[in-house]
């Protein structure tokens, strides 16, 4: 990251949201089905200027042990008062502030973002250019949901294709795996195709899921629990397809080992999950040094999130296809303009503008906004 030396920043204001969009259709996982999407947008404000981020906790604690309530909790009670109370001059600055706190990196990544698209407006520069990013267009893929039915999985992926989206993942879990895997790739034999099983299985479940390495899959992703790197270590040595991690990776360290017993051979970095931005900067230098291609995960941003996501994945290690589809897919309406949408070859632009690069609309996020609290100094 080349920042420019800057001013001390102090933090004046900041203000919490729980927003709740309803999804163009349900989103189901090996952990649960979500109909709508809930999140946290948070406004920083200093010298005249509004940061946003998005903090992507969600309703229950499916995908992470962090929710809505607890982000919301851990925010009012010590992330926001201890950067009211300090200062800060790039972003990193915000992991010293709360170096006393452990834990919950959803709710540190959300104020980060905000901080970062302050520090960019201020700066007039945008996200990307503060990442140190190179990309212009981002490869893109979308990832479906578990359908009701084998026949209705194939009608969806159908459908991504015909809209333009080069890269499918599907995801798997017990009772909705090998089958459904065989009759996508019997009907798209030569797609680029991955599948993910978010922790849904156990080390018992290794035949099975040695079976997926006759689908010429792109990878698996994280079949095994988040603590579990050892049983996919194990795993990738019994199979050809790369195995991907995502919940597993909870910072720089955690990737480093993964490589170092050789539990993966792909990264899906998220930013949310790996406490923000600086720490999924740090995780994919360290993967572009050991070889190891990554690709940004998606948690169904808003517009806010996801532009975000866009200038991380312009950085030149994200050499797969990313989970960052188009606005149109996840929302009949965002939060912030101009809306994402798809070029012809699978890509989508990366903002250019200052901070984020995106307007937040206050009309419509006033709609979705079912709490709101303002902190001050
Ligand atoms: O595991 O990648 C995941 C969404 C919510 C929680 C976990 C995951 C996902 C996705 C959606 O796969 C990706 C997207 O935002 O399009
Ligand atoms: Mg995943």
């Amino acid at each position: 990251m080349e920042n420019q030396p800057l001013d001390e920043l102090q933090i004046e204001m900041i203000e919490l949201r729980h927003v709740r969009m309803r999804l163009k259709a349900p989103f189901r996982t090996s952990f649960g089905i979500e109909h709508d999407r809930d999140c946290i947008i948070i406004r920083t404000h200093a010298a005249g200027i509004d940061g946003w981020g998005e903090c992507v906790a969600g309703e229950f604690p499916g995908y992470s042990y962090e929710t809505v309530g607890t982000a919301w909790s851990i925010l009012s009670e010590f992330f926001n008062p201890a950067v009211l109370a300090g200062s800060l001059r790039e972003p990193g600055d915000l992991a010293t502030l709360l170096k006393a706190y452990k834990g919950h990196p959803l709710a540190r990544a959300g104020l980060e973002m905000s901080i970062w698209d302050l520090i960019g407006k201020q700066q007039a520069r945008s996200l990307r250019a503060l990442l140190g990013g190179e990309k212009d267009r981002i490869s893109v893929g979308v990832s479906i949901g578990i359908q009701p039915t084998i026949a209705e999985m194939i009608q969806r992926v159908g459908e991504y294709l015909e809209l333009g989206y080069s890269r499918i993942k599907i995801k798997i879990g017990p009772g909705n795996d090998l089958p459904v895997v065989a009759a996508v790739r019997q009907a798209f034999p030569e797609i680029l195709l991955q599948v993910d099983a978010n922790a849904a299985y156990s080390i018992e479940d290794a035949d099975r899921l040695g079976k997926l390495d006759a689908f010429q899959l792109q990878l698996v992703e994280q079949p095994f629990a988040e603590d579990d790197l050892l049983d996919h270590a194990r795993y990738q040595a019994s199979i050809t397809t790369p195995v991907c991690l995502d919940e597993s990776i909870g910072n720089r360290r955690h990737a480093r080992q993964a490589l170092e017993i050789d539990a993966c051979r792909v990264i899906n970095i998220k930013p949310g999950r790996v406490g923000g931005l600086t720490e999924a900067v740090a995780i994919h230098d360290l993967c572009l040094k050991a070889g190891v291609p990554v690709w940004c995960g998606g948690m169904l941003e808003t517009g806010i999130g996801r532009a975000a996501n866009l200038a991380l994945a312009s950085l030149p290690g994200f050499t797969m296809h990313s989970d960052i589809s188009a606005s149109a897919r996840y929302y009949p309406q965002d939060i912030a303009s101009p809306l994402f949408e798809l070029n012809p070859d699978s890509t989508i632009n990366v903002p250019q503008g200052e901070g984020l690069g995106v307007e937040v609309d206050m009309d419509a996020l006033d709609g979705f906004t079912i709490r709101r609290e303002i902190f001050s100094a």
